[in-house]
């Protein structure tokens, strides 16, 4: 499963925005399994099921052709100035950074809490400097972790002449980085870094942790508490070079939590909502405000920063496995009872594998549902396919 991780500083709202996007409405995931620990949870990407488009109606395992798809959300504690020098930067922390392959960086975009995340006036922290701040902090993270062990890169490549990205993969396995996403990295480096890879100085290593970040841990900006947020702070941090989504976290939790009470007709993403209960006049109050924000922004955000880390970020495309290139179903008729998430990229073959190893195994080919038309091993999956997988076991 896929793991995000969400990430910045105290009272910017990140146990909120974990609070909400993992609070799942029976509709949505009829199993309990929404919280693993404490701030290990399952949340959902959002995406048009293909039921509609293939069988005229609904399949069962959507909302009304809405269809959900676990992804696993940590709520990472909060990074303070100067982390990587040992301030508040637990083992913890480490540890639930390297699972993640993508960072959603939540930002008080309302500049109600300082560098330190203290609460002060609304308006009075600039929330662009904590982007800055964080992006430095994880960089300088990685580059400790790097020239910790350079030495030893160093002597092995002499002595062994053992190749940069698997040494450089090994020593960083606390990072969580992948070989091929290392050789990026050094490749990147390489164009502005003098000279041979062992005889790199500190700015070419930090050149180096720069482009590690960036190739293991994809982040998006969520610039939370939009609720309150002066539309000056909104528009600088949207005028940055980044995917910054402007969200509220807090408006999320309480259409969710009214949804699951009954009380609104509301789906995670869902751009209005419809009362279905009886409410009192200061709760219909209440829940107009949170309608004409939704109708200002679109959306809550929360959705769609999800959304986004996994299919833009991440470049995730949703294919569905199916026994049954007819009727669309497996062995016991449940129809498309299996939307998975894969990287742009992905073959028929590696699909096989995601449902069972023994499956990949033993692949012989693979069928397009839509054409009928029979797939290779090779074959690169497309966005919203449905795919037959024909082996010999
Ligand atoms: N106005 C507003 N307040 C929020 C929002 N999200 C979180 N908060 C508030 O910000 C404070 C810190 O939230 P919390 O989730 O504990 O932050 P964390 O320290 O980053 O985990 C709490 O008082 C929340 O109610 C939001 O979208 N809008
Ligand atoms: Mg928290």
């Amino acid at each position: 499963m896929i793991t995000l991780a969400i990430a910045g500083k105290p009272n910017s709202g990140k146990s909120t925005f974990f609070k909400a996007s993992t609070l799942i409405d029976v509709e949505i995931a009829p199993y309990p399994f929404t919280t693993v620990s404490p701030n290990v949870g399952i949340t959902h990407v959002r995406t048009k099921c293909v039921c509609k488009e293939l069988l005229g109606e609904f399949c069962g395992n959507c909302v009304r052709g809405e269809r959900f798809i676990p992804v696993e959300l940590i709520d990472v504690a909060g990074l303070v100035k100067d982390a990587h020098k040992g301030r508040g930067l637990g083992n913890e922390f480490l540890d639930n950074l390297r699972r993640a392959e993508s960072i959603i960086h939540v930002v008080d975009a309302s500049g109600s809490t300082d560098a330190d995340g203290n609460i002060v006036n609304i308006g009075s922290h600039d929330p662009v400097e904590d982007v800055a701040f964080f992006e430095e902090e994880i960089r300088m993270w990685v580059f400790g972790i790097i020239q910790r062990n350079w030495r030893k890169v160093q002597r092995r490549i002499e002595l062994e002449g053992a190749k940069a990205e698997r040494l450089l993969t090994e020593q960083l396995a606390g990072v969580g980085i992948t070989e091929t996403q290392m050789k990026a990295a050094l490749s990147k480096t390489m164009k502005t870094a003098n000279g041979d890879v062992k005889n790199w100085d500190d700015d070419a290593l930090k050149t180096l942790a720069t482009h590690v970040v960036e190739e293991s841990k994809k982040m998006l900006i969520a610039a939370n508490k939009m609720d309150i947020a002066p539309k000056e702070f909104l528009e600088r941090l949207k005028a940055l070079d980044r995917i910054v989504i402007p969200c509220s976290a807090e408006m999320e939790l309480a259409l969710r939590t009214a949804a699951k009470n009954n009380i609104i007709k509301y789906l995670a993403g869902d751009s209005d909502f419809e009362i279905i209960a009886d409410v009192t006049n200061a709760q219909r109050a209440a829940l107009e405000r949170m309608r004409r924000l939704l109708r200002e922004f679109g959306s809550s955000g929360v959705q769609e920063c999800i959304n986004r880390a996994v299919f833009d970020l991440l470049d995730h495309i949703v294919v569905y496995p199916v026994e049954d290139e007819n009727k669309l179903c497996d062995s016991v008729g449940r129809t498309l009872p299996d939307a998975f998430l894969m990287k742009r990229g992905s073959t028929a073959r590696d699909l096989a594998f995601a449902v069972h190893t023994e499956i990949g195994q033993s692949f012989l080919y693979a069928v397009d549902a839509r054409t009928k038309r029979r797939l290779s091993a090779d074959y690169a999956l497309k966005n919203n396919d449905v795919i037959k997988i024909v082996h010999t076991r």
